[in-house]
């Protein structure tokens, strides 16, 4: 009610206040899904099933990439749950749904104040027959550097307790070593394997080579021999055109009859429902997809779409239209609520320039967002240009989460300093770079194919250490009992495994996130209304912090500013009159 929701986007769009309606279908028990199939046959059964399926599977990313890619993803576990039984009841053919890892990890304790694992649980406990699949930064687990070995290994393993099932892991540089150590903690914790390679230039362009079909197919080769379940394409920058993803699905399909495909983009370019269709033409088995309404852009392309193209034909996907409509109304709705973060706010279109720039689908928004904020709204295309000039300094790389942001890093640091290409390659032994720059050289995420740019790296790095290898295996691991005992001498004694997981991957985000419960309560159970913006003068809420244990809260009136540049909030709560000071920041 003070201050308000603190917002990346220099608009101050207020949550709509319309509530989404849950729409009908949810009668009865969930129909069997693919899940069913997994827990009876296993990993590999599940990928023989999914590999002799007829017709296109489809995973559904709007409760993670989608809202990743347009909404900073500020998708609360409440909006979730509320459309989940939906889901379970009228998807129940989908191949998984993507609802969990890459971003959400850190942005539900950092911005949303709730436990990452506990939505697992809800969602699990809501939808038992579709399968969860969640996005694994290899050996970067769900953070944005390194982590030791075991960190990974026990990450998945109490990923996979909860209720995950399918692991999508990458590198950001396509680093072997990495993408091993990722799919090996994933396979020990029995979940499935889906190894991802992340794609980047183009495939149908003679002129690109250094990524070339060669290059794909060869690590290919590698992921399968190594025992991937499943073998992914992951577009995050959307590049892949049609014509390519013949060349690259069609040799691959040859090539690993029997291991099923799963193709992963973005629709910034607006080619992603051309380039689905091209993928599944050539023998892709799962394309991805998000709801209509959370579609396009920067996020997947439309799952209505790709259901009404592939009807009537081999590709049908099984999907009702009818469903998808209804889905989609929800989410239209429910995005209105996340207008203070709604990339639509300042970006009004996808733009071609991406197969130029290359930038992945959830950092083009960001981009977008701190380009307006720095007042450079007008000047997005430089920005743009000076992140693929960076990209070129270092030596044309894959770029995805972490290696995009030390791009974006770079670029950055080249438009605030006013420097070219050639003026930074030529000083570069002088210019103060951002660290993650330096630590990228020093080969703190791994080695990029092709190796470092040289003499940029020599110049930079001077005298400074060089890991060889992968960098995870100079790592000390970590101790979870040590780790534990901290937590709960700092915490109190209800620190559970999953506590220290999330400790173990973002300590300082995670005793913030502890900290803030104790002051202010399980706040996740307030709706986003009210959580966002707080309640109007005079109105009247209930709260459930458990079943049955329900507050009932009315606001008052909110106090002028004091001297301490405090505001008093007045309220009822459970009949008693009660206030609170609060500083007002704005
Ligand atoms: C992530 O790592 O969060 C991504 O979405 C990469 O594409
Ligand atoms: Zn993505």
């Amino acid at each position: 009610m003070v201050n308000g929701p603190t917002t990346p986007i220099p608009v101050k769009a207020k949550p709509s206040s319309i509530d989404p309606v849950i729409p009908p279908g949810i009668l009865g028990d969930p129909p069997v899904g693919f899940r069913d199939i997994l827990l009876r046959d296993g990993p590999e059964g599940f990928a023989k099933a999914v590999r002799t399926h007829q017709g296109l599977l489809l995973m559904d990313t709007t409760f993670r990439d989608a809202h990743q890619s347009l909404l900073a993803t500020r998708v609360r576990t409440h909006d979730l749950k509320m459309i989940s039984p939906f889901v379970s009841h009228n998807f129940s053919n989908l191949f998984s749904l993507e609802n969990w890892g890459g971003a959400t990890f850190d942005v539900a304790m950092r911005f949303l104040s709730e436990c990452p694992w506990k939505r697992l649980q809800e969602l699990r406990a809501l939808i038992p027959n579709v399968p969860f699949q969640m996005l694994l930064r290899g050996a970067n687990a769900v953070g944005y550097t390194n982590y030791p070995d075991n960190a990974v290994f026990k990450f998945c393993e109490v990923a996979k307790e909860n209720g995950m099932d399918i692991f999508r892991v990458f590198d950001s540089l396509n680093y072997l070593p990495n993408m091993l150590l990722g799919m090996e903690a994933a396979g020990a914790a029995g979940g499935v394997v889906e190894a991802a390679i992340s794609y980047t230039g183009d495939v149908s362009d003679p002129m690109r080579q250094k990524y070339s079909l060669d290059y794909y197919v060869k690590l290919a080769d590698e992921l399968v021999k190594a025992g991937t379940h499943i073998l992914c394409i992951k577009d995050m920058a959307g590049l892949l055109k049609p014509e390519a993803s013949k060349l690259l699905i069609g040799s691959l399909r040859d090539r690993f009859p029997d291991v099923p495909i799963h193709v992963h983009t973005h629709d910034t370019a607006g080619a992603g429902v051309a380039a689905m269709l091209a993928c599944a033409e050539a023998g892709a088995d799962v394309v991805d997809v998000a709801v209509d309404s959370m579609a396009g852009m920067t996020s997947q392309p439309s799952m209505g779409a790709i259901v009404a193209c592939a009807k009537g034909t081999k590709l049908d996907t099984g999907i009702a239209l009818e469903k998808v409509f209804d889905y989609s109304e929800y989410w239209e709705v429910a995005r209105g609520l996340y207008a203070p973060f709604d990339c639509t706010a300042t970006m009004k279109s996808g733009n071609a320039d991406v197969y130029e720039n290359e930038i992945p689908g959830g950092q083009y928004t960001n981009l977008h967002f701190q380009a307006h904020s720095m007042g450079l709204g007008n000047k997005f295309k430089e920005v743009k240009k000076a992140y693929t000039e960076a990209n070129k300094l270092l030596g044309d790389l894959i770029k995805v989460t972490p290696s995009s942001k030390i791009v974006g890093d770079l670029a950055q640091f080249m438009v605030q300093n006013n420097l070219t290409r050639a003026e930074v390659e030529e000083r570069a032994d002088e210019l103060s770079f951002p660290l993650s720059v330096v630590e990228f050289l020093q080969g703190y995420i791994g080695i990029p194919h092709g190796g470092f740019p040289e003499p940029f790296r020599s110049k930079v790095l001077k005298s400074l250490t060089r890991i060889e290898g992968r960098p995870g295996a100079s790592l000390p691991p970590m101790d979870f009992k040590a780790l534990e005992v901290g937590l709960r001498a700092a915490h109190g004694d209800e620190i559970t495994p999953e506590d220290v997981m999330s400790a173990a991957m973002y300590p300082k985000v995670f005793q913030e996130f502890k900290e803030f419960t104790a002051n202010f309560g399980p706040v996740d159970c307030l709706n986003t209304r009210l959580f966002l913006d707080g309640p109007k003068i005079a109105e009247e809420f209930e709260v459930e912090l458990e079943r049955g244990k329900i507050l009932h809260i009315k606001a008052l009136a909110l106090g002028d500013l004091n001297k301490a540049g405090q505001r008093e909030v007045f309220f009822e709560l459970n009949g008693q009159l009660r206030s609170v000071l609060v500083k007002d920041t704005v």
